[in-house]
């Protein structure tokens, strides 16, 4: 799981990469910079309050910047962020607050991308074309049953993701690695004195893909300062959370992820799975053991443990402790204690 950050050249793509990461972003000597950022949560600061664990560790989404100049700046982009699963536009909407102005900067690079798909498939069309039916397995017929609908979506101006594919669908044309069928979350990079131009860019564009504002300009300077500081240079500002923190749940929802925690007084972890995942794999997340030996899960959602006072028993005796066996689909926000046996 990556989600990969692009953007036109001094956009603000690297100033962005550090401040969720704390990593310094891709510079001329080091074209591609991957860091992790900590997804914010209430749920989790909560839970290390009660528990006060000697070990923390939060959630994480993997961020890649990647800085390119030269004569083929786009194959570059390509190789370093092909295997992203998700990503993150950022528009410049500081030197251009403008909507129109900043739109054509969205679209130079969307288009970039639509193009570079189309010539995929175009591409592989004509191989197609020369190979002899019996040449063709069947899952590259069923692909290329596919594209004829996906070239006419590409020429239409529109990328793969609006198409709807199915699951299955997704799956059968992974090998081709397309751009545009990855999920995308747009950021605006605006001006201090125009925080709420990403608001009105999403109005007015209404765009498919989600739209997030940042002033990065202000929250470099956020990160840099202590906790206490940062509150009231917050309040001041009339900010109840940075966006940053904002940006990178929503890359961490928009990858199909989700958490579940474990709890106790030496370490407090939420675990990183994709929605939709079965108890025993969830469990694998954390052993490989857990997953072969897997007998039940303990599960009691964060809602219920903290209406019953922080208290497991208390969530037992009302009834609201799962003992769940191997086809339960864990859900965000469930506490667990796996019993396994190998
Ligand atoms: N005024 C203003 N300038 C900004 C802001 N964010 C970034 N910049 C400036 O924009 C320039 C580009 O920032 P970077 O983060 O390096 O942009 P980038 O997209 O990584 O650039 P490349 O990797 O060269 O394509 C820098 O000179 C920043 O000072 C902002 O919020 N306001
Ligand atoms: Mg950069």
């Amino acid at each position: 799981m990556e989600m990969g950050i692009l953007g036109l050249p001094q956009s603000g793509k690297s100033a962005l990469f550090e401040i969720m990461t704390g990593v310094k972003g891709g510079q001329h000597n080091e074209p591609v910079v991957r860091g992790q950022a900590s997804v914010p949560d209430e749920r989790f600061d909560k839970l290390v309050e009660i528990y006060k664990p000697a070990k923390i560790t939060p959630a994480k989404v993997p961020f890649v910047d990647v800085h390119v100049v030269g004569e083929k700046p786009w194959e570059a982009v390509r190789q370093h962020l092909s295997g992203a699963d998700g990503i993150l536009h950022v528009v410049d909407g500081f030197s251009l607050p403008d909507v129109s102005l900043s739109l054509d900067a969205y679209r130079k690079l969307a288009d970039e991308l639509i193009l570079s798909d189309l010539i995929i498939i175009e591409k592989k069309m004509e191989r197609t074309a020369k190979l002899p039916k019996k040449a063709v397995s069947p899952q590259e017929a069923a692909q290329n049953e596919l594209l004829p609908r996906l070239k006419g979506c590409l020429e239409a101006g529109r990328p793969l993701r609006a198409l709807g594919l199915t699951a299955a669908e997704e799956f059968l044309l992974r090998s081709f690695s397309f751009w545009t069928i990855k999920p995308e979350l747009v950021v605006i990079n605006v001006a201090e004195d125009n925080l709420s131009f990403a608001d009105l860019f999403a109005q007015e564009t209404k765009l498919s893909a989600p739209v997030m504002g940042i002033c990065c300009k202000i929250e470099a300077e956020l990160a840099s300062l202590e906790a206490a500081e940062r509150k009231e240079f917050l309040s001041s500002l009339g900010i109840a959370e940075p966006a940053f923190g904002r940006i990178i749940r929503a890359s961490f929802s928009l990858l199909g992820r989700i958490c579940f925690f474990t709890v106790g007084e030496d370490e407090v972890k939420a675990w990183v799975i994709p929605q939709g995942t079965k108890a025993p794999k969830a469990a694998g997340a954390i052993h490989n053991d857990f997953e072969r030996g897997f007998i039940k899960a303990e599960v009691m959602h964060y809602d219920d443990f903290v209406a019953h006072g922080a208290s497991a028993a208390q969530v037992k005796s009302a009834g609201r402790l799962h003992l769940e066996g191997k086809d339960y689909i864990v859900q965000d926000g469930d506490i667990i204690n796996f019993r396994f046996n190998v």
